[in-house]
């Protein structure tokens, strides 16, 4: 840590509220999979801010889409109609095979959309009484941070001392689909089922085969809504487009793997624009989006010209530099390699596509206990940026521009760091 960098994070210690616990690295420049600190040193980025450059840092397309359309129009509020929304809702709705599209600014924000479709839709159609349905969540979720969200969290750092908390909530165990028919079987007020389809905080949570499929059946059979928070799973990140990637008809050519389901709501977000502008994105049918109406839901930015043009780049991107194929192919070569380091400090790795795990064994080194942040510590010295989650899992997601050469560079650097831990 040099003093240009310690100066960085001293000006954000002293005039920031303290609600984050950075890694230290001061970071200035970012380009494709790689960022720069302020000291010009370069690393390989495995978190992509939390898989919103999927398309890697200020991919030229993107960032000439937000900058022409900087200088044309940026915001008109949903009061007037723009030029660029409607073909904005046109792209996005065929390239994900839904009717419609409910545009917002932040992952949060499309979640809290989707719950509140989800209420109105309990109300208007399946006449559920007044104020009585419930949404089911599952255990170790996470959707975000508003009061409505936290209230569904297991989590007590996210949730601790914010109550009271919102009711109309059920919490049932992830990855069982025998809790999930327990709890629409006892009530009939059960509107609708909220799932990542794999659990990015709760350290990579791959569910068993099957288990979205059945889920979705399940709520088909009960008349509850199926929602896929695809916030950090979606956009070609987990080797398809879409993880729950079922009637979506993947533009990439290796999109045909096992369809799995298409949800009656998908919350999309962080990728959408490529992480160069806050773009999120509820997606449905007609049957479910048009239970609300106008004046009933909406916000202040979401839609906005530069929203709309830089999300349509991003996806441009993703189809046409197959992101989806490429994650999927590197996403195999990353875990063989994962599976070839031989140290105690491995317990494990999972993962599909380019997000991945890997568990740390709690251990010993020099005398001293270790923990995840020990190994991001020295990875970052090494030349790659990685966070852990709970303690002793490393979340790898780099971007999907990724080549397999500079994937094998990189997993030549992770081998090295854990094995330089591993000989005490
Ligand atoms: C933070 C994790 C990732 C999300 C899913 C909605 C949202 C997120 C599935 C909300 C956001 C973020 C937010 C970020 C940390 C991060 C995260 F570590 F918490 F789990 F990505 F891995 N649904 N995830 O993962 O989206 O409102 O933030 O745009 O610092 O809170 P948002």
């Amino acid at each position: 840590m040099t003093q240009s960098q310690e100066h960085y994070i001293a000006l954000e210690d002293k005039h920031g509220a303290h609600n984050y616990h950075p890694l230290p690295v001061v970071l200035a420049k970012g380009k494709g999979i790689y960022v720069w600190d302020t000291d010009g040193k370069r690393y390989y980025d495995f978190l992509s801010a939390y898989s919103a450059v999927n398309q890697g840092h200020c991919h030229p397309k993107i960032v000439k889409a937000l900058t022409d359309q900087a200088q044309t129009l940026t915001l008109t509020s949903r009061a007037f109609y723009n030029d660029s929304l409607g073909e904005y809702e046109k792209f996005i709705t065929e390239f994900f095979k839904f009717d419609k599209v409910l545009p917002m600014n932040t992952g949060a924000e499309a979640v809290e959309t989707a719950l509140k479709l989800c209420r109105k839709w309990a109300y208007r159609k399946k006449g559920i009484a007044e104020n009585e349905a419930v949404i089911l969540f599952a255990t170790e979720n996470f959707h975000g941070r508003t009061i409505a969200i936290i209230s569904a969290s297991t989590d007590p750092d996210s949730s601790g001392g914010f109550g009271p908390y919102l009711p109309g909530i059920q919490v049932i165990d992830y990855n069982n689909t025998y809790a999930l028919e327990a709890a629409l079987k006892a009530n009939p007020n059960i509107a609708g089922f909220i799932v990542e389809p794999i659990q990015g905080e709760a350290g990579v949570m791959v569910p068993d085969e099957g288990y979205l499929k059945k889920a979705a059946e399940l709520c088909k059979q009960y008349n509850a809504l199926f929602i896929a928070d695809e916030v950090q799973t979606g956009i070609a990140r987990t080797g398809r487009l879409l993880a729950t990637c079922g009637n979506c008809n993947c533009p990439e050519k290796n999109c045909s793997g096992t369809p799995e389901v298409k949800p009656d709501i998908l919350i999309l977000g962080k990728a959408v624009s490529g992480g160069v502008f806050p773009v999120s994105a509820v997606l449905a049918d007609d049957e479910v989006m048009l239970c609300i109406q106008p004046g009933e839901h909406g916000s202040t930015f979401g839609g906005n010209p530069l929203a709309n043009k830089v999300a349509i780049a991003a996806l441009e991107v993703i189809r046409d530099e197959n992101l989806a194929e490429n994650a999927y192919q590197l996403g195999k070569i990353f875990r063989e390699r994962m599976g070839k380091i031989d140290s105690p400090i491995l317990e494990t790795y999972r993962g599909k596509g380019l997000l991945n795990a890997v568990v740390i064994n709690p251990f010993e080194h020099e005398g001293k206990k270790k923990t995840a942040m020990d190994v991001c510590l020295k990875l970052r010295d090494n030349g790659l940026l990685a966070k852990p989650t709970h303690d002793h899992i490393i979340r790898f997601a780099p971007p999907l521009v990724i080549t397999e050469e500079e994937l094998n560079a990189a997993c030549d650097i992770i081998e090295e760091t854990i094995l330089s831990f591993g000989q005490n």
